[in-house]
């Protein structure tokens, strides 16, 4: 079996690589990472050498490039690369429908033309949108994305759907909600007010902090996909959650707690425009067509989680060393 993953050097993608040399000694790997700021070698470094791993630097959206990946042969795709940042979806979206949109197309252009038996793609529970205090997104409720980002997942999605429906393309659309653990780059939620706490910088919670998400291990996303690979009804779209809801100060005073940081870090700050109030994930069809279940409660997985970023501080702090501060400036220089 030959898997192309794409994205395989960001956060999920890499523990996905990881996971699967991992569980299918036998299956070869190709993964294609264009190395955004977000992708790094780094996180792949302990299978450097794995003859069943090849990394491919490129684009997805390189139709040549993928042409020529395809043309020797891949079994299966799972499709991870994106730009995946709701915020600077707010101030640079073309990059968003560039990649999220039109290189999802070439991908499914070339799954076409050369054949696969499946192509996974990997979205988000943000295309349907937001949720009032009550009810929960089933695969079955529509989709109505209000970022720049998940309105460019959603283009991705319904593409997908469209080559299945018109060419009879074997696909499946998973939809998780948001991920935490190890290698997620701290421009999000929980590794940033890790790096934040540990650096005694204030923590920056956006409007009144009343913001809820649901919280999955990351780890759990990677045994979802890989049984909607194997198992997932074809054409079927499959909804991946944690039954973890929390607000985001929630989220931040846990941070601190396990840190030992004092709440006075704490700083509220101007809320992002458009920002969705809550998502839920009601799982009941993948875990009852497919027998998947996350084995990881919350309070494990930010364990985990912490520890590990406590143990490779120089991966994050390289990471925030570079570009990072420039980004850091642009987006919370006049919010603070
Ligand atoms: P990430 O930003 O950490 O990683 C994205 C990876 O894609 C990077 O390695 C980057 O270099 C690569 N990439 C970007 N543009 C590319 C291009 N044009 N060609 C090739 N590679 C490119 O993102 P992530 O958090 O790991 O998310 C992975 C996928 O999962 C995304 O599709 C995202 O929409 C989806 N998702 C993420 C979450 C979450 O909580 N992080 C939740 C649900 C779904
Ligand atoms: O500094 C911050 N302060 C803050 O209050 C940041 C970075 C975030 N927040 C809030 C905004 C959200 O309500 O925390 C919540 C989580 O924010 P992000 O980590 O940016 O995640 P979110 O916008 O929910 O999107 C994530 O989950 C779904 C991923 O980035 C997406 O790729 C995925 O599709």
């Amino acid at each position: 079996m030959k898997v192309l993953v794409t994205g395989g050097a960001g956060f999920i993608g890499s523990n996905f690589v990881l996971y699967m040399l991992n569980k299918y000694p036998d299956y070869e790997i190709v993964n294609l990472d264009a190395l955004t700021y977000a992708g790094n070698l780094e996180n792949l470094s302990s299978v450097q050498g794995n003859s069943k791993h090849t990394f491919v630097k490129g684009d997805i959206a390189d139709r040549t490039l993928v042409n020529e990946l395809f043309s020797k042969g891949i079994d299966m795709v799972v499709n991870f690369a994106a730009e995946s940042h709701v915020d600077r979806s707010i101030t640079e979206p073309d990059i968003f429908v560039r990649t999220n949109v039109m290189g999802t197309q070439v991908l499914l252009d070339a799954a076409k033309k050369y054949g696969v038996q499946k192509f996974v793609q990997v979205s988000t529970d943000e295309v349907y949108g937001t949720l009032g205090e009550t009810g929960l997104f089933t695969e079955e409720t529509p989709l109505a994305p209000n970022s720049p980002y998940s309105a460019s997942k959603a283009g991705g999605d319904l593409l997908v759907r469209a080559y299945h429906e018109t060419f009879g393309l074997t696909v499946n659309i998973t939809r998780c909600s948001n991920n935490y653990g190890p290698y997620q780059f701290p421009e999000k939620l929980i590794p940033l007010m890790i790096a934040n706490a540990l650096n005694d910088k204030s923590l920056p919670v956006y409007g009144d902090g009343l913001n809820v998400r649901d919280w999955l291990y990351v780890e759990d996303h990677c045994s979802a996909i890989d049984l909607v690979m194997h198992e997932g009804k074809n054409g079927e779209v499959y909804n991946i959650g944690g039954n973890n809801e929390r607000t985001n100060i929630q989220i931040v005073k846990t941070v601190l707690e396990q840190l030992g940081k004092p709440e006075s870090l704490i700083t509220y700050v101007k809320d992002r425009l458009g920002h969705d109030r809550r998502y839920g994930i009601d799982a009941t069809k993948i875990t009852t067509a497919l027998g998947w279940n996350p084995r990881y409660h919350f309070e494990s997985g930010i364990k985990a989680t912490i520890e590990w970023y406590l143990e490779n501080q120089d991966w994050w702090k390289r990471i925030q060393s570079g570009a990072y501060q420039e980004y850091y400036a642009k987006q919370y220089g006049d919010r603070l």
